[in-house]
């Protein structure tokens, strides 16, 4: 197990005989363990690591994106669970939170709240029929997308199939991305980065959204083309950005984010990992491992997620 955190350890069902847990917070301590390791539970694993990583079969992920998992590095047979279920509630409230602090005019309120003002002359809006387009469509995207239309919004999708689902309106292939953003007054980007997707969200997908949407960035800071989505925001093409995710996190001090008035930073906390949310499903999958049966929530590591 490599996390600073010992309660993911706590939380393993260890069979009486056969298994031996060790536990490592540090790249130093995680050196010394993984040679021995067939089994590795962990979150941001040193890359430089597997190559010592000899007799390593299985890796269960602690966390929502595999993009730090999928490293060259990684011996080839390794198989990589991922745990779903586990993020979707959460970041479904991060996003109809930040979508309501929008349309609630929060920061408004408040505003004329510290200067004494009664604002009734400013109404806020609703949600409902409004259109969310949600970009990586998968199962955490479908739990955002049914607490929305359990709102009265409407709900787009695109996904590399373009696949329908029941949770949303109308889907589209990845090549559809700026016809959905287009159409929407709340766009959220939930696709995992790999190759294909590094910079996949730029000036025409960008150029193409309302100049009263808003970007909701839950996926990854690559994702997104940095320069377009600054000269979006700074020329106010767009009404604004929630982004929890950042090309370099922390977010440095000098970043110009965190001087624009129409963006909001969070500090990648929408889909937090905990040790009890995650241990069921580590659980169920070291059972299947011991007995030889097939691990459930693998990931596809051509596609990368
Ligand atoms: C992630 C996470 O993968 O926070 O980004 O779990």
């Amino acid at each position: 197990m490599y996390h600073t955190d010992r309660r993911y350890a706590e939380l393993v069902d260890v069979p009486k005989r056969g298994v031996d847990v060790r536990i490592a917070a540090t790249p130093g301590e995680a050196a010394g363990a993984i040679a021995d390791a067939e089994i590795l539970y962990a979150w941001k694993f040193p890359p430089q690591l597997y190559a010592r990583a000899g007799r390593l079969a299985w890796l269960q992920v602690m966390g929502a994106g595999v993009d730090w998992a999928l490293v060259p590095e990684l011996p080839p047979g390794v198989v990589i669970t991922r745990a779903p279920g586990v993020f979707g509630p959460w970041m479904a409230e991060y996003v109809i939170g930040w979508c309501s602090w929008v349309t609630q005019r929060v920061e408004e309120y408040r505003q004329a709240q510290r200067q004494r003002r009664w604002l009734d002359h400013v109404l806020p809006d609703r949600l409902a029929g409004k259109t969310m387009a949600i970009v990586g469509l998968g199962d955490i995207g479908r739990d955002i997308a049914r607490v929305a239309r359990g709102l009265g919004m409407r709900v787009l999708g695109v996904s590399r199939r373009g696949r329908p689902v029941r949770e949303a309106a109308r889907m589209y292939k990845v090549g559809g991305m700026a016809r959905a953003m287009a159409q929407a007054d709340f766009v959220v980007l939930l696709l995992p980065l790999t190759t294909e997707t590094r910079g996949i969200v730029g000036a025409d997908q960008l150029g193409a959204m309302k100049p009263t949407a808003w970007l909701v960035n839950i996926a990854r800071g690559a994702v997104v083309n940095e320069a377009a989505l600054l000269d979006v925001l700074e020329h106010r093409r767009i009404a604004g950005a929630v982004l929890d995710v950042f090309d370099n996190e922390p977010l440095p001090p000098h970043h110009p984010l965190w001087r624009m008035d129409n963006v909001v930073v969070t500090p990648h906390i929408s889909g937090p990992s905990t040790p009890d949310a995650i241990a069921p499903v580590f659980n169920d999958n070291l059972s299947r491992f011991l007995a030889g049966r097939p691990l459930r929530h693998v990931v596809d590591r051509r596609q990368g997620y």
